[in-house]
């Protein structure tokens, strides 16, 4: 209601995730054009032996936003650690990861902990040093206040952080990637309305607004909206919404880092940038930080 209410509307990306949202992320991960996923599983296979010395065998792994763990899997076999914490605000996408990985590795220790980031998280007593895994650049779905606090937070939770950043490049790289040919991205951006019907009692008509993603090149992010394609009144529980034709509900960025300006803003959280992981193609960069 509160970012409805503002003058460039807006709905915080966490509310992606529901049970459609996290399966329609999981199809983005997959698509041919979305290279975030395949870069980062490919610099992660090909540097598992560093990034294992960085953040120590045995250890206890902590991973935000973890959705289906789907690169963890890399991780878990060459750290073996002594637990594995993984928190997401996706009930349903923490239940299913947390039953697949206890077949693949019925010797792992799996503390599920279902959360919202954005506040303080309350973690279980620590079996053994901790290191925070934070993969995917969802930290990019923060906006650089919102990744500051985040990093503060896991910065008096671990002595050891590793971090996946996309990073700036070509923008039509970057269109196609948030503008995928099979629409996929379109109907995650969507879902999101659906979801606003379903739980809250609205009357969005999803044929009436439109996906559109574009390259903010200087803020340095992709922006997600929903374009209404008419004039139109909307409710939302008690609550009404006018619409102008062509005005939009601004639903995700997703901030893209060189490396320097990564580190910066870790910096400024009281980490030290210590090691860098990038694919081949230099798409996407893994960084291993740690507390100063
Ligand atoms: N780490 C996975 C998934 C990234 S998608 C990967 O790299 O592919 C982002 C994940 O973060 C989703 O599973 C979503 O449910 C979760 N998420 C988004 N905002 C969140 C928040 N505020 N708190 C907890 N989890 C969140
Ligand atoms: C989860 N997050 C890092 C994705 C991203 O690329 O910003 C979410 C996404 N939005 C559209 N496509 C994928």
């Amino acid at each position: 209601m509160a970012g409805l209410s503002l003058p460039q509307k807006a709905i915080p990306p966490k509310y992606f995730y529901d049970a459609a949202g996290s399966r329609l992320f999981e199809r983005i991960c997959r698509l041919p054009e979305y290279y975030v996923t395949r870069a980062e599983l490919s610099l992660t296979r090909m540097h598992i032996a560093a990034i294992a010395r960085f953040a120590g065998q045995g250890c206890e792994l902590v991973e935000y936003g973890s959705g289906e763990s789907l690169k963890t899997r890399l991780l878990i076999r060459a750290l073996r650690p002594a637990a594995y914490v993984p928190i997401d605000i996706s009930e349903i996408a923490l239940r299913q990861s947390t039953r697949k990985l206890s077949k693949s590795f019925p010797w792992l220790k799996i503390i599920p902990v279902p959360g919202d980031f954005s506040r303080p998280i309350e973690l279980p007593r620590a079996r053994a040093p901790r290191v925070v895994y934070f993969p995917g650049s969802t930290i990019g779905n923060l906006d650089p206040e919102e990744a500051h606090a985040f990093l503060a937070m896991t910065r008096d939770q671990a002595g050891r952080m590793l971090v996946g950043v996309d990073l700036k490049k070509d923008a039509n790289v970057l269109h196609a990637a948030y503008n995928d040919s099979r629409g996929v991205t379109a109907a995650f951006n969507l879902n999101i309305l659906a979801r606003i019907n379903r739980e809250l009692g609205a009357d969005f008509d999803l044929s009436q607004f439109s996906h559109y993603a574009f390259y903010n090149a200087a803020a340095g992010r992709i922006e997600m909206h929903l374009v209404s394609l008419a004039r139109q009144r909307v409710r939302v529980a008690r609550h009404r919404f006018g619409f102008d034709r062509g005005e939009s509900i601004h639903t995700e960025n997703s901030y893209k880092y060189s490396a320097e300006g990564f580190r910066a803003l870790a910096a400024r959280a009281g980490y030290s940038g210590k090691k860098l992981w990038t694919d081949r193609k230099g798409l996407f960069a893994l960084h291993g930080l740690t507390a100063v």
